[in-house]
């Protein structure tokens, strides 16, 4: 890389501001990244967000020179912090995009043949800001920054055909940097204004017929074009026979957005390449698998029949008759009706997608240890009694990169010094960290907080308090997590320090971060109450130097990188069963911060690994909450808990204003009197909370100590099982069956 390092030294600098330098220096690299594909077996991953963050960094440590740039560039002159402020890539909306993400960083990083497909949508996720505490979106142009990292491969364009219209689905492909060089290959839709329509937001509002097709077009635009290609380039080499196709080929769909890919598989094989249905269906079910991540009934797609039928007559007919075929093999497994009703792909009028993916997929999996047992035993029982071998775990994982030596490179260089920096190839060498050598580690989060208190201070204008501890719970906004448990908390803990009841408090800073879907409204009562809450606390003379609330606005990758590395205490307090993995309890633990949580999704492997002793679990179990179901009744426990009831009661006796709004009311509603699809507190929040108060206060009273600092230590040292690098491993193992190069 040395001529690279001569090109920027060459660099002509001279009052190019930010976006030009990024724009030029980008450009540079590139020239010196080339794809390295071998022959063979590949995985692809078909996933419909990416949350891919800003690649500079990221591709300048991968390609070796991210130091020596920045020292280069720092001697001409150019504030290398501007490049701070280059926009993210926000193709994706939470967790299961940027594991996507991690997933691309970890196969080229360990140089496993694995390319990504997806959209190229025109606005990532939305931006956010707070006005007067409640959110408000605005269209993220995220162009406007160019996008010097991919490169448009016009030659490589083909036909998406709808009963309507035909759209051209043209390539921008993403190297993906590391031990080799992969593809994320992002397609954008050119045609109609109609057809273009198709590209413009992930997730467009369903709630309207036409919402709905718009859906329908994403998902099979993206598996057309995806499926379309790789059919296209085996048969130009092995011919029409597809016998191969799947030793070849090993997909994985991330989550069921892109089953359609596997009706277009079977449709093009029949209809182009003349292969009988039973044979395409069989060559469907060696080279299709699916991941799971969530068990909420209302998240599993389920798309009206005469819909799709409408703009895609045939993929419906496809469908259709995988329901014939795998009814032919249920009956002669001996399944009953109801089993049989169970598992079916088409139902009435409604197509599951979930149950698609599961009866065509070789393999099915789930994403933390317990998700994976849910998954067969509530979610897909009848499945699981007839295809146990196909039901898998695989525990999601984070990219070190991204996530230690990019956000953290203090904590990277301490490690460095004492570990050698052979920890960076070989992360189980983090189990070797002298966790009762702490003086060090604690410096090092002091500057890390110092930085994300700057960071907050620049973005939201919030002076972060001095030598606080830093509790952060930033994820989607979305009732299973229990933001609103938090909110109840803090509230708690804020009128027992103005009763005094709290003598030895030490000064604490909730941090929040979470977008709220757009047509969520309880999510943006959350928000709205939380952002009161602040507002009350933090003006509080009384209280206000011991307890502060901070809710940031436009949460994304890009700050996630400041607040993981910035936080003493993370806060993963899902319902127990809810939370299928999470990956940003991860990154926290990475970075050498305390879990305070529940017995939840990988929670639960972290404790494993780094010890219930290092971290603050409260809260019922899976099968407490299972237990409960029936029973529970939220109101006798606001009856018979005066200081519970006072807190719940804020959010209708007048101590806030939503703005007549109606939020408030209705977020009371739901946890008291419950709504018509579910009982009161089905998050069973007032269970849980008075634990949770507990063990936050608990860890109030621990922090400060050496042994503290050396349970956060611990946890770092732990973390080398939830490195994306392992998680890519198991896939490749028991999933893809491909081999490094
Ligand atoms: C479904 C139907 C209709 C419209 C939208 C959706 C939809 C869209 C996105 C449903 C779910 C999602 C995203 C889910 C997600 O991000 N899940 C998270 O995946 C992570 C990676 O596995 C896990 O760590 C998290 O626990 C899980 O919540």
């Amino acid at each position: 890389m040395t001529e690279l390092l001569q090109e920027l030294k060459d660099l002509d600098v001279a009052g190019k501001d930010i976006k030009t330098l990024y724009t030029e220096i980008s450009a540079l690299c590139m020239k010196y990244i080339a794809p390295k594909k071998r022959e063979g077996r590949r995985a692809y991953y078909l996933s419909i967000e990416y949350l891919m963050g800003r690649m500079f960094h990221n591709n300048l440590l991968e390609l070796g020179v991210l130091e020596e740039a920045e020292k280069i560039l720092s001697a001409k002159g150019v504030n290398v912090a501007g490049f701070e402020e280059i926009e993210d890539a926000a193709l994706g909306n939470g967790g299961l995009g940027r594991l996507a993400a991690c997933f691309l960083d970890s196969a080229a990083g360990c140089a496993y043949p694995l390319d990504g497909y997806g959209i190229r949508y025109k606005y990532g996720l939305f931006k956010q800001k707070f006005v007067n505490g409640e959110q408000v979106e605005s269209a993220d142009d995220w162009l406007t920054w160019g996008d010097p990292w991919s490169v448009k491969r016009e030659k490589e364009k083909r036909v998406v055909h709808f009963a309507d219209m035909d759209v051209t689905a043209v390539p921008y492909d993403m190297p993906i940097v590391g031990k080799s060089v992969n593809t994320l290959r992002l397609f954008d839709a050119e045609g109609s204004e109609q057809a273009k329509k198709i590209c413009d937001y992930l997730y467009p509002a369903d709630d309207t017929e036409e919402g709905k097709l718009l859906r329908i077009r994403q998902e099979y635009f993206l598996s057309a074009a995806a499926i379309g290609e790789l059919v296209e380039k085996y048969a130009q080499k092995h011919g029409r026979n597809f016998n191969k196709f799947s030793e070849y080929h090993s997909i994985q769909l991330n989550d069921t957005h892109a089953v359609m890919s596997v009706a277009e598989f079977i449709r093009l094989l029949t209809k182009e390449y003349g292969i009988t249905f039973s044979r395409a269906l069989e060559f469907a079910k060696h080279t299709f698998n699916y991941t799971n991540h969530t068990i909420l009934p209302e998240a599993l797609e389920c798309w009206n029949y005469a819909l799709m039928e409408k703009i895609l007559p045939d993929i419906a007919a496809v469908f259709k008759t995988i329901q014939v075929y795998a009814t032919r093999e249920w009956k002669a497994k001996g399944c009953t009706q109801e089993e049989i009703a169970a598992m079916s792909v088409l139902h009435g009028n409604c197509l599951s997608m979930a149950n698609a993916a599961v009866y065509v997929g070789e393999k099915v999996n789930g994403v933390a240890a317990i998700h994976s047992e849910l998954v067969k035993r509530n979610l897909f029982p009848v499945a699981y009694k007839y295809y146990p071998d196909k039901f898998q775990n695989v525990t999601n994982g984070i990219t070190q990169r991204r996530w230690l030596m990019l956000c953290n490179r203090e904590l990277s260089a301490l490690l460095d010094k004492k570990l050698t920096p052979a920890w960076r190839e070989d992360m189980a060498r983090l189990e070797t960290l002298d966790t009762g050598d702490t003086a060090e580690f604690i410096a090092v989060k002091e500057i890390k907080k110092k930085q994300l208190a700057d960071y907050v201070l620049r973005h939201d204008g919030v002076k972060l308090l001095d030598g606080a501890i830093v509790y952060a719970q930033v994820k989607r906004l979305h009732e299973y997590k229990r933001q609103l448990m938090t909110a109840f908390a803090i509230l708690r803990i804020y009128y027992d320090l103005k009763e005094g009841k709290l003598p030895d408090f030490r000064p604490s800073v909730f941090l929040f971060g979470a977008k709220a879907a757009s047509g969520y409204f309880r999510a943006k009562g959350i928000i709205k109450y939380l952002n009161e809450i602040a507002r009350l606390v933090n003006n509080d003379e009384q209280t206000n130097k011991l307890l502060q609330v901070v809710f940031v606005q436009n949460y994304n990758v890009s700050y996630a990188e400041k607040i993981v590395a910035g936080t003493d205490v993370s806060l993963q307090v899902s319902t127990a069963g809810f939370e299928a993995s999470g990956t940003g309890n991860m990154k926290f633990m990475l970075n050498g911060a305390v879990t305070c949580g529940t017995m939840d999704g990988a929670n639960i492997e972290i404790v494993e690994h780094a010890g219930k002793e290092n971290n603050y679990i409260f809260g019922a179990s899976v099968e407490e909450i299972e237990r409960l179901k029936d029973t529970y009744d939220p109101n006798a426990i606001l009856d018979s808990t005066p200081e519970l009831k006072r807190v719940a009661d804020t959010l209708v006796d007048g101590t806030f204003s939503d703005g007549g709004k109606g939020y408030f009311k209705e977020l009371y509603d739901s946890l008291t009197v419950g709504a018509h699809w579910h009982k009161p507190d089905h998050y069973f929040i007032f269970r849980d909370l008075p634990e949770y108060v507990d063990a936050l206060i608990k860890v109030n009273r621990d922090y400060g100590d050496t042994a503290f600092a050396k349970k956060q230590m611990e946890n770092t040292a732990h973390a080398a099982f939830f490195s994306s690098d392992r998680a890519i491993a198991d896939y490749a193992r028991k999933i893809w069956h491909i081999e490094k190069a």
